[in-house]
């Protein structure tokens, strides 16, 4: 039986700009874009969560609902350095590390002899060493494995750990909605809701051979995961080859013209998304995915030229669109990597946004 431990840091840059000024630590806080240009919250500390701000808001909208906000630009080196502090932390228990974000990891516990075996009081110590060393704290989920170590671990959020071990693992998932399975977007639940599933629970009456016919390969996954079962290993060499945003549409968009309107967004989203992976990822490539209302899908890619740029998203869509030219479900835009983090290619190439 496995021990894995997923820890996240508790209102990540916010935390970091609390840290450096300490004045700023009972009023509400945000970081993010200004509200002069159109700026979105990155995140923000609790008290502003009280409001009702949330990640990815409008900061005007956010100043709405509290007027008192106190907006902080993103200060990115800053919350690199940190995110590296903790790794290194993380590294000193154990080599089985697999970042997922800046703020974000899973540990393989599963060997560690500290605390006689106990992986909730390795997190507990490891979450202590954070707080003091770095400043910040954390919040961890303890499960036999990744799906329900992520989920634990936000449950006593803030500062705080839940344990989900093997003999409850049956009771905790029966209880669980569906949409807190990864990959499990508003069209899927949608779709489950409307042959009457909401829970894990509604879902294991589902037979895998009915779940793959709706569902493809994700069918097979959602009978594992709504059991609890997830088999991956905590992947301490995974690189990054790709990284991409894609979303798949209530109701189709009938044309070309209907699917450029919607390309600004999923590239906001993606430079978002970019900013938080690590700066030794080198992008190489734009790519641009469609898939059709017939199922067919279609990729095109292209080498970078000099900076992620809406202009080439723009005339990818038009060449992409073309191959298929009916009506599109899902849309996707994304970059491709080299990965330098240990600094081995030497030749000029764009790095990720600062
Ligand atoms: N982030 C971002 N834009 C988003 C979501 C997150 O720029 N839409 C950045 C800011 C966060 C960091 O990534 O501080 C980590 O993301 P989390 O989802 O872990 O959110 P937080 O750590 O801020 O809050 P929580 O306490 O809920 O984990
Ligand atoms: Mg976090």
């Amino acid at each position: 039986m496995r021990k894995i431990i997923h820890c996240d840091c508790d209102c990540f840059y916010a935390a970091v700009e609390v840290r450096d000024d300490p004045s700023l630590a009972s009023l509400p806080i945000a970081v993010g874009g200004n509200r002069e240009r159109r700026g979105v919250v990155a995140t923000c500390n609790y008290r502003a969560r009280e409001f009702g701000v949330r990640s990815a808001m409008p900061t005007g909208q956010a100043l709405k609902l509290c007027p008192d906000l106190v907006v902080l630009p993103t200060a990115m080196a800053k919350y690199r350095e940190a995110a590296l502090a903790i790794r290194s932390i993380f590294l000193r228990y154990t080599d089985r590390v697999e970042p997922l974000s800046l703020d974000e990891a899973f540990l393989d516990a599963s060997d560690s002899e500290l605390h006689r075996g106990s992986a909730t009081l390795l997190a507990s110590e490891i979450r202590q060493v954070i707080e003091a060393e770095v400043g910040v704290t954390a919040s961890a989920g303890i499960a036999p494995n990744k799906f329900l170590a992520k989920i634990a671990s936000d449950i006593n959020k803030p500062n705080g750990q839940y344990v989900i071990t093997p003999d409850r693992v049956d009771e905790f998932i029966k209880t669980l909605p569906v949409m807190r399975i990864f990959g499990v977007g508003e069209v899927t639940k949608k779709k489950l809701q409307r042959i009457g599933i909401e829970t894990c629970a509604d879902l294991q009456r589902l037979k895998l051979s009915d779940l793959a016919r709706d569902f493809g390969s994700f069918g097979a996954r959602l009978h594992a995961l709504c059991r609890g079962i997830d088999e991956r290993e905590v992947n301490a060499n995974s690189r990054r080859k790709s990284l991409s945003v894609e979303r798949t549409f209530s109701s189709d968009l009938a044309d070309c013209a209907a699917c450029m309107r919607r390309i600004p967004e999923l590239l906001s989203e993606l430079h978002v998304r970019l900013q938080r992976i690590d700066s030794g990822y080198w992008v190489t490539k734009q790519f641009i995915k469609i898939k059709f209302d017939d199922f067919s899908s279609t990729t095109l890619e292209r080498p970078l030229c000099r900076e992620i740029s809406l202009q080439s998203y723009q005339e990818m869509l038009l060449e992409a669109w073309e191959r298929g030219s009916r009506p599109v479900r899902l849309l996707g835009l994304g970059v491709r990597f080299i990965d330098n983090r240990d600094g081995q290619t030497g030749s000029q190439m764009t790095l990720l946004p600062p």
